[in-house]
């Protein structure tokens, strides 16, 4: 795509930022916070104080790496972009980590320096190999306050002048298993993350509102929350503690354009949706995990929309395959972004046919570069990045989820997707969530077993468990029905919203 040539030397903030204020965008709108209202001239010099403190008192140069802990909040985001801005590197770590993952990420990503919201400051001190250029914000005045330093210097900061490919971005996967992985992006990468899927998919302009829940350290959330809405001169709400009932009244009291969230999400809210007023969303994005299609179907009953589903990773920046604007096939994620190619590999790496279901691999302008991990490569093969999803395509390209890899259920020789029963059962009036999963057996090897959330208003018992049986008979292969089906009261997810499927098989 011509649109992605970028030139040599490129810091992404003076793109995404000082163009827009430079060509006169300065009054427009950018972030809104539960008690700010930034315009694009506002968060500028917030950025450039930022930056002002990591090169001046704080002595960074760049190439340093910041890491960066808050929940979603103007000067977080403010944070990322001065980082940036500054010719360091991010490393935005997510809110609910504790000091031993922190202190893994620190080691692991060797950081010169924290900025620390001040309500996450406990677990920070805790953690090992922290640098001792630590600031906190949202905190007092006093030494070791960011805001403190920040009113100390001037309002204007000269991006640093990076190449298009040096690493501005260093962001941890949300896997809960193993040592984490950290994956390197380039300045150039997050231009082109704008420029592919929200360009194609989205049609954002300057008219346009952005709201939604994944965090900022979670790059579906940097992208949807800040990167997208400032290429294009739009707006974004930025709210700490969001439930489906709040983020529904954010909507509608901000009128917002543009949701981003994972698939539960929509599904809670689409239960709340009739007190609320959506009339201002013009497009839903859901990612993070596969998106039901009774989830589809409750949401556009709700918002009149149908969804954007589409399949993103932290290895990739952003989302790679999605459905666009107009093109929108329930049951299928959709067809490669603009930008990128994919395709479906079998166990040898050989590319399959239609209808034959098998590795997902993906390439284009963003790709997989761990930090320091024996891992890169399984991931990259002759520039192809092999995702861990099992996936099919149908005859007219279309690519359909199947499951993780490695989340596939064998059970007296067939293969069993959860989602797939998973689906059938979210059509459950009972049902409000669910995860299925296969639960070792001595004489199917995996026998399938459903976990089961309850809507408010049914009680958990044999007879119920009976019917979600039949129920999920009557709709696919019979061999696929869950043999075990247990009630809670929840389901254990991680702070993307992904269900953690080892938790349930690990489960009593
Ligand atoms: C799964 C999906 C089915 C899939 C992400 C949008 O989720 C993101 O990144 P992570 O590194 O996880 C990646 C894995 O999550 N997944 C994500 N989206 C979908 N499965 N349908 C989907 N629509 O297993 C993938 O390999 O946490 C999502 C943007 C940026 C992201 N980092």
């Amino acid at each position: 795509l011509p649109e992605l040539d970028y030139p040599q030397r490129l810091n992404c903030v003076a793109e995404l930022l000082d163009k827009a204020v430079a060509g006169g965008g300065g009054a427009r709108p950018a972030l809104y916070g539960e008690h700010e209202r930034w315009s694009y001239a506002q968060l500028q010099e917030k950025v450039n104080r930022i930056a002002a403190v990591l090169r001046g008192p704080l002595g960074l140069v760049p190439g340093n790496r910041v890491l960066l802990r808050g929940a979603n909040h103007p000067l977080m985001a403010a944070a990322v972009l001065g980082v940036l801005k500054a010719g360091c590197i991010a490393v935005p770590t997510m809110p609910l980590l504790r000091a031993r993952e922190l202190g893994a990420i620190m080691g692991k990503s060797q950081v010169n320096a924290v900025l620390c919201a001040d309500g996450l400051r406990e677990e920070m001190e805790l953690a090992p190999s922290r640098p001792e250029r630590t600031l906190y914000f949202h905190g007092g005045a006093g030494a070791g306050s960011l805001e403190a330093l920040m009113a100390d210097q001037g309002p204007h900061f000269e991006a640093c002048d990076t190449a298009a490919d040096d690493v501005c971005l260093i962001s941890f996967t949300s896997g809960t298993t193993g040592v984490p992985k950290g994956t390197m992006h380039f300045h150039r990468d997050v231009l082109a993350i704008c420029d592919c899927f929200p360009r194609h998919t989205l049609k954002a302009d300057g008219s346009d509102l952005f709201i939604g829940t994944p965090p900022l350290a979670f790059t579906f959330g940097l992208g949807g929350l800040l990167l997208f809405p400032l290429r294009v001169g739009a707006a974004a709400v930025l709210l700490e503690k969001l439930t489906p009932e709040t983020l529904l009244r954010a909507i509608a009291q901000y009128r917002a354009t543009i949701s981003f969230t994972a698939p539960t999400f929509y599904r809670q809210m689409a239960a709340l949706a009739p007190q609320h007023d959506l009339s201002s969303l013009r497009k839903s994005v859901s990612a993070g995990e596969a998106l039901p299609l009774a989830t589809r179907a409750i949401w556009k009953e709700a918002s009149g929309l149908a969804m954007i589903d589409g399949i993103g990773a932290t290895e990739m920046l952003h989302i790679f395959i999605s459905a666009s604007g107009e093109d929108i096939r329930p049951g299928a994620t959709g067809k490669p972004v603009p930008g990128y190619q994919a395709c479906i590999l079998d166990g040898e790496g050989k590319p399959v046919g239609p209808g034959v279901i098998g590795r997902l691999a993906v390439k284009g302008p963003t790709g997989c570069r761990y930090l320091a991990d024996p891992r890169q490569k399984d991931y990259v093969l002759n520039g192809w990045n092999l995702t861990g999803d099992a996936y099919e395509m149908d005859a007219d390209g279309y690519f359909i989820y199947r499951s993780r890899t490695d989340d596939m259920i064998i059970s007296a020789g067939y293969n069993i997707a959860g989602p797939e029963v998973e689906e059938v059962l979210l059509r459950h009036p009972a049902v409000a969530e669910c995860g299925v999963v296969g639960k070792a057996d001595a004489e199917r090897g995996q026998i399938v077993e459903a976990h089961v959330v309850l809507r408010s208003g049914f009680d958990a018992s044999p007879a119920l468990a009976a019917s979600l049986q039949e129920f999920v008979k009557a709709q696919i292969a019979p061999y696929k029905y869950p043999r075990s089906v247990r009630f809670t009261a929840a389901l254990p997810r991680t702070e993307t919203g992904k269900l953690q499927r080892f938790k349930l098989r690990r489960a009593e």
